[in-house]
């Protein structure tokens, strides 16, 4: 049941005089959309007597293309990034899955050599799947490893390479070089077409910080937002999306292989909104 269900036939009937603001302001923060947009919300639907709970919050969201952008010529190049535990491993599996399912042949590689048991989880889903798994030694070189992937990629006429990578390192910084570097090498070979941060969006305002810090260290071209399942806190996508001024692409909605779905803002707006 959404939080904000209460409030959403309030507005459609235009009777601004029977909203408790305040009400409706803690009701948004406690649905995670965050105090910032909660009262900015808030503020327009007081001023703006025609509008509707369900319209302000689908104004929030970004017009841009959702659907993943493919390289002039395959393969389709696919870095996944984010921080450790995020769900960057399960949705490289479940992406490549569809992708297969479509019907397009898939490579995916295991560029987090940090954790060997990264490289066999990743190993063990493309198996299931049916697609390559290119991966290297533990504390192998992971821009190399992401270079053999590509490589082999292009040598097998693949369409889409989908390169896992780690999410945690000594620092900061050294992660977000890390990162650079794969981009760089990798694209002696071919350009990345897109670069997919992971949020755990179960974290709520958490996840949006994070997501700030990896935006402002790498290009990020896309949002894939994980753990939706069994998460209350609706209105994290719409914050993390409004904030970052990056598209969520795809979210995840469970462990299993299928658990993944194209963000939809319609229906994600009449989720949020409980209609
Ligand atoms: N419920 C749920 N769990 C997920 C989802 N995506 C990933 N997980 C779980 O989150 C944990 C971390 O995932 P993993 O892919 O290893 O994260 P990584 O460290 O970023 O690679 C695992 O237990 C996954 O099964 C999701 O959409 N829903
Ligand atoms: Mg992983």
């Amino acid at each position: 049941m959404s939080l904000l269900s209460r409030f959403t036939s309030l507005f459609t009937r235009e009777d601004r005089a029977s909203v408790d603001w305040q009400d409706l302001e803690a009701t948004l923060i406690a649905s995670d959309i965050g105090p910032t947009l909660a009262k900015k919300i808030s503020d327009r639907l007081h001023d703006e007597k025609k509008l509707t709970l369900e319209v302000a919050l689908g104004e929030l969201l970004i017009s841009a293309d959702r659907s993943l952008v493919s390289a002039e010529s395959p393969p389709t190049v696919i870095l996944v990034v984010g921080v450790n535990g995020s769900g960057k491993t399960t949705s490289v599996g479940k992406l490549a899955a569809r992708l297969h399912a479509q019907g397009a042949s898939v490579v995916v590689v295991a560029a987090d050599t940090f954790r060997a048991a990264a490289r066999e989880q990743l190993q063990t889903w493309a198996t299931r799947i049916g697609v390559t798994c290119v991966g290297g030694k533990d504390g192998a070189d992971p821009a190399a490893v992401a270079f053999d992937g590509v490589s082999q990629a292009v040598d097998q006429g693949a369409d889409y390479v989908i390169i896992d990578t780690a999410g945690r390192l000594q620092t900061k910084e050294g992660l977000m070089d890390q990162l650079g570097k794969i981009r760089r090498v990798v694209e002696k070979k071919a350009p990345v077409s897109e670069v997919l941060l992971v949020l755990d969006g179960s974290t709520g305002q958490n996840a949006l910080s994070q997501g700030a810090s990896f935006t402002s260290a790498v290009q990020v071209t896309g949002l894939v937002l994980t753990k939706l399942d069994g998460s209350s806190k609706g209105g994290a996508a719409l914050a993390i999306e409004a904030t970052l001024g990056i598209p969520i692409k795809l979210i995840g909605t469970g462990e299993g292989l299928s658990d993944i779905a194209p963000f939809e803002p319609d229906s994600y707006i009449a989720a949020l909104v409980g209609r």
